[in-house]
């Protein structure tokens, strides 16, 4: 018997113990030290690490109360999505992921790599930090999961299989609500609305009705498209980082769904650093340079997308219909449109939902955070709008960016 055989939600002081219980991973005698160090909306993340060697591990435990709100309620079977996804893309995407060391469905609790030498990339590029390898990196993480994981390369059944197993409705019910619903209907009231652009999201957001029949469109294919196995929250919170290497984690969201969801959040969290860099970096110099780096990354983002989905379909086909000629670029162009909606909608949902994010909130000068967001949502209603008709390359989205910039 053991006091981990019943679920509790742990403290620090629970968590070495708790390693040494259930791994080998310390040697017995070990002096180890904990902390806290979560700071995302959903999970409890402790780092145990023996104070002699500095070797150190990561915790990570759900509770049915989120961080963000105790009274939103979701199941803590998240973790071993997250756990199973992380060995899949482990295999696909090797060297990008954590590796998984164990899942315990009694804890909740998921132990794994300490990705050591790395920073959360949206604490670094709020520093402004450049990561100059980062579009090859995730371009090559985003064909890799995606694709792999498609009905064009997997096995039919194997991949049905796949959906069964990452049937996720709390996770998801959270996306419809906060990415595809509240941003344009804020029926839950729980919007945060910069008070300097009450009327600009008034307009622009709650009283669009062309924006919302576009915006339901897309979350009822969101729902229904079971196309990909997705991380489903590629947000830069959900990287850690450094110049030379990329790890993506945090898959908890993951589910069967348009691969274009996770190309988009990319994009949609880079230019959020684009926004912090302009509203608040001071040298113009060092303001030009990251900046340019923020839209250069973009459009590479966008055209390795291309260039390497385009190589690896033609490797890795397996589905005799898909083979047909034409069949690629008719698959890749609905990619890149629900690419450039999704784009859309976590740049929206980011700046005026439930959950927003530190690049723009932490812009402390009233008038250049809310000309921000006016860039934000004006830039992300032309990705959802035109999306059938534009961005098929990284330039389209230069443009659209640099348009949406000159209007402000
Ligand atoms: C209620 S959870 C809010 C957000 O945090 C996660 O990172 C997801 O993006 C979710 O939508
Ligand atoms: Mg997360």
């Amino acid at each position: 018997m053991s006091r981990f055989d019943t679920y509790f939600l742990m403290k620090t002081e629970d968590v070495a113990e708790y390693v040494q219980e259930k791994l080998s991973f310390f040697p017995e005698d070990a002096k180890l030290e904990s902390k806290e160090i979560g700071d995302g909306n959903l999970n409890y993340v402790f780092r145990v690490k023996d104070v002699e060697t500095g070797k150190s591990i990561i915790v990570k435990q759900a509770d049915e109360a989120l961080r963000i709100s105790a009274e939103m309620k979701i199941s803590k079977d998240r973790g071993r999505i997250e756990a199973k996804i992380l060995g899949i893309q482990g295999k696909y995407a090797p060297g990008l992921v954590p590796e998984v060391y164990l899942y315990d469905g009694v804890m909740c609790a998921l132990t794994m790599q300490d990705m050591v030498g790395h920073t959360m990339m949206r604490t670094g590029l709020i520093n402004h930090e450049i990561y100059p390898l980062f579009a090859e990196h995730i371009s090559t993480f985003l064909v890799n999961s995606l694709l792999l994981t498609t009905d064009v390369v997997m096995g039919h059944k194997e991949k049905k299989e796949y959906v069964k197993s990452f049937i996720n409705p709390d996770l998801c019910e959270i996306s419809e609500d906060l990415v595809y619903s509240e941003p344009f209907i804020d029926y839950n009231h729980r919007n945060n609305v910069f008070p300097a652009n009450k009327e600009f999201v008034q307009k622009e957001l709650y009283d669009d009705k062309i924006l919302h029949l576009e915006a339901a469109k897309c979350k009822f294919d969101f729902m229904n498209n079971a196309q990909a196995l997705i991380h489903g929250d590629l947000h830069t919170g959900s990287i850690f980082i450094n110049k030379e290497h990329t790890y993506i984690f945090d898959p908890e969201f993951a589910f069967y769904a348009p691969m274009g969801y996770d190309i988009g959040n990319v994009i949609a969290n880079m230019f959020f650093a684009w926004c912090n860099g302009d509203a608040t970096m001071e040298d113009s110099t060092e303001k030009e340079e990251f900046c340019g780096w923020t839209l250069d990354t973009i459009e590479e983002i966008v055209d390795q997308f291309i260039a390497k989905f385009k190589v690896s379909f033609r490797e890795n086909v397996t589905d005799t219909m898909a083979k047909t000629e034409g069949f690629m670029e008719w698959y890749l162009d609905s990619i890149l449109r629900d690419t450039a909606a999704v784009a859309g909608f976590e740049s929206i949902r980011r700046t005026v939902g439930m959950a927003n994010v530190k690049d723009i909130t932490g812009i402390s000068d009233e008038k250049k955070r809310a000309r921000a967001e006016r860039i934000i949502i004006t830039l992300a209603k032309d990705y959802i709008l035109n999306r059938e008709t534009s961005f098929r390359s990284g330039a389209d989205y230069r443009d659209a960016i640099q348009k949406a910039i000159a209007k402000f």
